[in-house]
């Protein structure tokens, strides 16, 4: 039994992340029960939302010439080229249908600044600036963090290694994440650098006897 405030992070679990979206995770779609499920066991539910104004820098669209998963630099970081995906206020940013939302305590939107991309809910991928996240969940006084949501290979890792950073106890639900696997092995390595950095790995049935 964990007596610490702990929170169920849902990191991205939009449209565009879905299998028909377009920057789709293979089974996105299966992770929707399985977190409805876990968020019975939470009291504080915190969510992320990738969030891009139509002209971020992130968009291959927006380099003439360049294709989708093509990488570039910008402002010294390198720069993965995605597809259009997850621009503020479109179908494409919003949570994924049947994920139940009304729990939801609060949301971070991220990868708003044109510039820069986000893929910690965190921070941004420049560790510039702050979402508000970490600082939210110390006044609410959580220690440990239970992290679903796409993509495993983006998103969740990063968001995992940043909460690793800040000092929260981190928890993987194994089974409530899935990732883009661009180049094949991106999961397993992804699932790798978390584990090497602390955060412990665990089936959703095992975190909902456990809390
Ligand atoms: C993501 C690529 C680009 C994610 C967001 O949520 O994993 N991946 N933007
Ligand atoms: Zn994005």
């Amino acid at each position: 039994m964990n007596r610490s405030k702990s929170a169920l992070l849902l990191v991205d679990i939009q449209n565009d992340f879905m299998p028909q979206g377009a920057l789709a995770v293979p089974q996105g779609d299966e992770i929707v029960p399985v977190v409805n499920r876990l968020q019975t066991a939470f009291d504080l539910i915190v969510a992320s939302q990738d969030w891009h104004p139509a002209e971020h820098l992130s968009f291959a669209s927006n380099h003439p010439g360049r294709e989708p998963f093509e990488v570039t630099q910008i402002d010294g970081l390198e720069q993965i080229l995605w597809p259009d995906h997850c621009v503020q206020g479109t179908e494409g940013a919003a949570f994924a249908p049947g994920l139940q939302t009304q729990k939801i305590n609060r949301i971070f939107q991220k990868g708003t600044d044109p510039r820069i991309d986000s893929y910690s809910a965190f921070y941004d991928n420049g560790h510039r600036k702050a979402t508000g996240l970490a600082e939210y969940l110390r006044t609410q006084g959580v220690v440990s963090v239970y992290i679903a949501g796409l993509a495993a290979d983006v998103c969740v890792l990063y968001t995992a290694l940043d909460a690793v950073r800040e000092g929260f106890d981190t928890t993987l639900v194994q089974d409530a994440t899935y990732g883009v696997n661009m180049h094949e092995g991106d999961v397993d390595k992804a699932f790798h650098s978390m584990r090497e950095a602390g955060v412990r790995m665990r089936y959703s049935n095992d975190v909902m006897s456990d809390i």
